[in-house]
């Protein structure tokens, strides 16, 4: 079998510049909590894949759900021959995202597919242009979910003129705005969409419940609730994209129902299909059905193989009850981060809910941030064998996304690597 050394010489003459990888090694499989390189190297998986294979990799249900399927049929295309899986996704995401009320979805192949979406079926319901973002946000990389997406290194440098339409407007950020309510953070908010777009205009709010690639922010409780009233009350909609918080991953099915928050529209993707690429959008049914007949779709969306590892994905969660997985992860890791903060003043902020974790790192006593230091520990951990990530509009946020699945001996390893790492610079 070709080294990693060997396969990263082929990938440089190969793969295009611009998609990057954050380890040089090269795996050969995967299972639980860990991966293994071609090389017969162990790494404790503390990224999931950015937070999808919450139901750890090659899932066993999940395996046999897609062999199973892929011996049936392997696409047909939805609009063309439809199938009951597809119809059973939706079924399940309208029964388990927030509220009771007649929901409708529709699938479709990846994260930003599903948020471009969630746009065209909320401008078209409400027949208003302006769509409100935030900073710090990500949202994706297609042409319009850059224009979404707040940061510019790597996402959006030299890839414009991006759509239009699309206004920015501040977070909750405990960590750098002083503590602020939520309410109040809300308000401001809310003040610059009156003034500067116009409630009459706006057609939808999107935003990240827990903001992910933007640095794992939790905004002050009150924040997103003002949001819903505001949208409730100006005819705009709510649209939670929880693509990277949703499938249990922040200890709830989804982040929205920590602050029992019924979004107009939600996307999913990543963690509900185990590894397979869907993404979905799931809403009120008056405004999904306002959109003509063959107005959504796409060659792959709901492909019958995704679907079916979906549903055996759902059926795992529920079974293993991951979501108490999730808190149980956030209950031990967070004693441990905390504890590490007492000791490292570099480490200025522990944030995060369930397994979707982080610490910020700044110079010790002040908000600057120290995205050298961040980068620093994090290729310590993967030299010893712990697969981190970083995140953050500063590149100074290191984020811990364990599967759900990962056993306690594996989780505290990882962590005794993470200690190491930072103490051992
Ligand atoms: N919305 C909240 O987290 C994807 C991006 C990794 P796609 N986040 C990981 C990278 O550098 O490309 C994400 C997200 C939220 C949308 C998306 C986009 O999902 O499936 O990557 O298109």
């Amino acid at each position: 079998m070709a080294s990693s050394e060997e396969l990263h010489k082929r990938r440089t003459a190969a793969v295009a510049r611009g998609v990057g990888s954050v380890i040089a090694s090269y795996v050969d499989h995967a299972g639980g909590g860990t991966l293994t390189d071609v090389d017969g190297r162990e790494w404790i998986d503390f990224a999931s894949g950015i937070a999808v294979t919450s139901v750890g990799n090659a899932a066993p249900r999940v395996v046999e759900a897609v062999q199973r399927q892929a011996e049936r049929f392997t696409h047909t295309c939805f609009m063309v021959a439809p199938y009951e899986s597809y119809i059973a996704v939706c079924e399940t995401l309208n029964t388990l995202t927030p509220g009771d009320n007649e929901k409708r979805s529709a699938l479709f192949n990846s994260g930003a597919e599903a948020v471009e979406n969630a746009i065209k079926i909320a401008r078209h319901a409400t027949g208003r242009p302006a769509i409100i973002t935030f900073d710090h946000a990500y949202h994706g990389r297609t042409n319009l979910t850059m224009a979404l997406t707040a940061k510019n290194m790597p996402y959006k440098h030299r890839f414009g003129p991006f759509a239009g339409e699309i206004y920015r407007v501040p977070v909750s950020y405990p960590f750098r705005d002083g503590g602020l309510a939520g309410g109040q953070a809300a308000a401001h908010a809310v003040d610059l969409i009156e003034k500067q777009v116009g409630a009459d205009n706006v057609a939808a709010i999107i935003i990240e419940p827990i903001q992910g690639e933007g640095g794992f922010i939790v905004p002050a409780d009150g924040f997103l609730p003002t949001l819903v009233t505001w949208t409730r009350a100006t005819g705009a909609t709510f649209i939670a994209d929880e693509i990277q918080t949703g499938f249990c991953r922040t200890g709830t099915w989804f982040a929205s129902q920590h602050e029992g928050l019924v979004p107009d529209l939600i996307t999913t993707a990543k963690g509900i299909a185990g590894g397979l690429p869907l993404a979905a959008v799931t809403g009120r049914a008056d405004l999904m059905d306002a959109v003509h007949t063959g107005g959504l779709g796409g060659t792959y969306g709901g492909n019958p193989i995704a679907c079916a590892a979906a549903l055996a994905t759902i059926q795992t969660m529920h079974e293993l009850d991951l979501c108490a997985a999730a808190r149980w992860i956030e209950a031990t890791v967070l004693r441990r981060l905390h504890d590490l903060a007492v000791r490292h003043p570099e480490i200025g902020d522990v944030r995060g809910r369930g397994a979707m974790l982080a610490i910020e790192i700044v110079a010790p006593g002040t908000l600057t941030p120290d995205p050298a230091t961040t980068a620093a520990v994090s290729a310590a951990c993967h030299r010893a064998g712990l697969l981190t990530l970083t995140c953050g509009t500063y590149g100074n946020v290191l984020r811990f996304l364990p599967p759900l699945v990962i056993d306690e001996s594996t989780l505290h390893r990882g962590l005794d690597i993470l200690e190491a790492a930072i103490t051992g610079r």
